[in-house]
């Protein structure tokens, strides 16, 4: 039986609540633990269209350079290669990626249609952790191919650990922004007439990791984030 419950937020962006079980973030988290160790790992980032990176970052498939806006084979401060995706972490996208389909197409034959959600399969997984004061302003996601950007390919994104306060709408104004509280386990998809929704995080609320993910991998106060990308 699933666990989760789907929901169309927006054409083009959909929430699949409580997505991966706690077996799956565990080993998630203990795949990212182990690859953000060595070479290509965790780092802490500065800026982005000059707003500091609070969070520590690393990247799968392809390195991204927020300094630089451009995807490479290599990190330029210190030459090393991104790891790998795990084969595993691509499975879910993929199962996600179908399912959000299912549910936008059911939402589209009411809404007139135009609100489908294309395929995709992710060559570049970005990983962020926010400590507690971690946070990250609105910004679009746009560094992809153009092709990848204008067929409206997903960003499909995994949160594990402690809530977010997500924040997503057509501008770069934190006032008129929408809000979703992002939860361990939560997969949020966006793509199509979303592909380009500016979003951030506002911040990460404090002791609200499931106790059981705790317990299995000691994850530090926090949230890890995955976002899955076609370049
Ligand atoms: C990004 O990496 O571009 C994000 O926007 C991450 C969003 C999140 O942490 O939920």
């Amino acid at each position: 039986a699933k666990g989760y419950s789907g929901t169309v937020i927006r054409p083009g962006m959909v929430l699949l609540k409580n997505y991966l079980s706690i077996n799956d973030q565990v080993m998630i988290v203990n795949k990212c633990r182990r690859l953000g160790l060595g070479e290509g790992g965790f780092y802490q980032p500065g800026y982005r269209d000059e707003a500091k990176l609070h969070l520590k970052m690393m990247c799968l498939g392809k390195n991204w350079d927020p300094e630089t806006s451009r995807y490479g084979e290599t990190r330029p401060f210190d030459g090393s290669t991104a790891p790998r995706i795990p084969a595993e972490f691509n499975q879910f996208v993929e199962k996600a990626v179908k399912e959000s389909q299912s549910l936008a197409a059911s939402n589209s034959k009411q809404t007139k249609g135009g609100d489908e959600i294309p395929f995709m399969l992710p060559d570049i997984c970005i990983v962020n952790f926010y400590s507690s004061t971690g946070r990250l302003g609105l910004h679009q996601d746009k560094d992809e191919s153009e092709n990848s950007i204008r067929k409206g390919l997903p960003v499909v994104s995994f949160s594990i650990g402690d809530s977010a306060e997500f924040l997503y709408g057509d501008q770069r104004d934190e006032d008129k922004a929408e809000t979703l509280t992002l939860e361990s386990g939560d997969v949020l998809l966006f793509g199509g007439r979303s592909r380009k929704v500016f979003h951030g995080v506002r911040s990460i609320r404090k002791d609200t990791a499931p106790k059981a993910l705790l317990q299995e991998t000691s994850l530090r106060p926090g949230r890890l984030n995955l976002t899955f990308r076609q370049y």
